[in-house]
């Protein structure tokens, strides 16, 4: 990177639920910024009827709207990095016109796959779009990368479903195994619960790869599951909020609950709702990738963090969203219903997460407040909520 210029980041899946307030976080921040999205997960919407809460413009729309109120840019692409010659033109820079200005980015921020587990379970069709989406795209990344700019950074967002949920506490990344009297260390073993967490385990594998044979520089942030909808950068404004899903297919389980007791609907807890995972706070997945691509992997290092805050059963998840509606006067009342999911639903969890916080991370919790605001502000959208795809439709048997 030249001395004193911005650093030029590339965010790959800008338009999601994580990748446009990333983009407004990164811009704010005085970064270069540029998003990159094929609007897979609104094209996704569409086809399954699983409309997001809140109607977004376009990432052009979102992007002019953010220019106008903050002045800060950012610079759009529309198109699919599985198509290495699309990714190209983006490394080149020349797509993003003179302000970006020419060459590759500093550091890419890799969003851009098939984020739903249910999504890689419906059929075939879905299995071999998540496989092909997420392998091809982060392989063709790796080669812009080595084509362009060895250097650059990439922060691949992964996930804490890769490690599923072993008997034995999970490390950041990495496992020292003692074995006939050796000592060797490896990746900590993976044995994710759904085709798409496999995926992700995958890429993790294949850039693991090029960081040994081509030096590259890597982060993986394993992250749980993600809750939340408004942060600092939407000041206020509805068409810069971020795309919230709470249906079976695109949402997580915290969006979903305080979706569900808006709509008067029975908590959804799958099976005995005490498996447990570790939660992160939209706010918080910002602040981690930024200090991520402030403090990048070196050369040659393929870094993992563990990405969440504090670990809950579904059980304890649903009590809060309980407790929320006591404190505005709705009754909100929990159903356990037939797992349509394999997974343990009793278990031991006790995965470490020191990476971020001695980068500097300072965790939001998901305390009465936060989650009581929460349901406040998804309340006002209570009339829009489709009560048909809040029961889960895709089993994994
Ligand atoms: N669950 C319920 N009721 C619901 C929805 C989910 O009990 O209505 C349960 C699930 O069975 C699971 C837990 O809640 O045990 C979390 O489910 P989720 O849908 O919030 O999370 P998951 O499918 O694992 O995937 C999400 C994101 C994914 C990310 C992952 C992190 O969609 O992109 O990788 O969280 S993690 O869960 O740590 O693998």
């Amino acid at each position: 990177m030249a001395q004193g210029a911005a650093k030029k980041v590339l965010i790959l899946g800008g338009d999601g639920y994580l990748g446009w307030p990333t983009a407004m976080h990164l811009a704010k921040l005085g970064y270069k910024v540029a998003a990159v999205d094929n609007y897979f997960r609104r094209w996704a919407c569409h086809q399954l009827n699983v409309e997001p809460l809140v109607d977004v413009p376009n990432m052009q729309i979102r992007a002019e709207l953010y220019e106008s109120i903050t002045d800060q840019t950012i610079h759009i692409a529309v198109g699919d990095i599985t198509n290495y010659e699309f990714l190209r033109k983006v490394f080149e820079g020349r797509i993003f016109g003179e302000q970006w200005g020419e060459g590759p980015p500093d550091a890419v921020v890799h969003y851009a796959e098939q984020p739903s587990a249910p999504y890689s379970m419906i059929d075939q069709e879905k299995a071999a779009f998540t496989l092909t989406n997420n392998l091809v795209g982060t392989a063709n990344l790796v080669h812009a990368v080595k084509e362009y700019e060895p250097a650059c950074h990439i922060v691949k967002l992964g996930t804490m479903g890769v490690y599923g949920t072993p008997n034995i506490d999970i490390e950041e990344g990495y496992l020292d195994v003692e074995h006939k009297g050796r000592k060797h260390t490896f990746l900590f073993p993976k044995c994710p619960g759904s085709l798409y967490h496999l995926t992700k385990a995958q890429d993790a594998d294949l850039l693991y790869f090029y960081v040994r044979i081509w030096d590259i520089r890597v982060t993986d942030l394993n992250q749980g599951p993600v809750y939340g909808i408004e942060t600092e950068e939407a000041l206020h404004e509805e068409r810069l909020l971020t795309i919230f899903n709470y249906d079976d297919v695109f949402g997580t389980v915290f969006n979903r609950f305080l979706a569900q007791a808006a709509a008067g609907f029975p908590l959804t807890v799958y099976g005995k709702g005490e498996q447990i995972r570790g939660y992160i706070n939209i706010k918080d997945t910002l602040a981690c990738v930024e200090l991520s691509v402030r403090n990048p992997a070196d050369r040659g290092q393929y870094r993992v963090f563990n990405q969440f805050v504090e670990t809950f059963t579904v059980n304890e998840l649903a009590e809060k969203v309980v407790q929320a509606g006591k404190n505005l006067d709705i009754d909100v009342e929990i159903k356990s219903i037939p797992n349509p999911r394999r997974e343990a639903e009793e278990h031991y969890y006790n995965p470490t997460h020191t990476g971020l916080l001695e980068l500097g991370l300072e965790p939001h919790y998901l305390t009465e407040e936060v989650a009581t605001g929460m349901l406040s502000f998804v309340m006002n959208y209570k009339g829009k909520i489709q009560q048909g795809c809040i029961l889960p439709k895709i089993s994994w048997t």
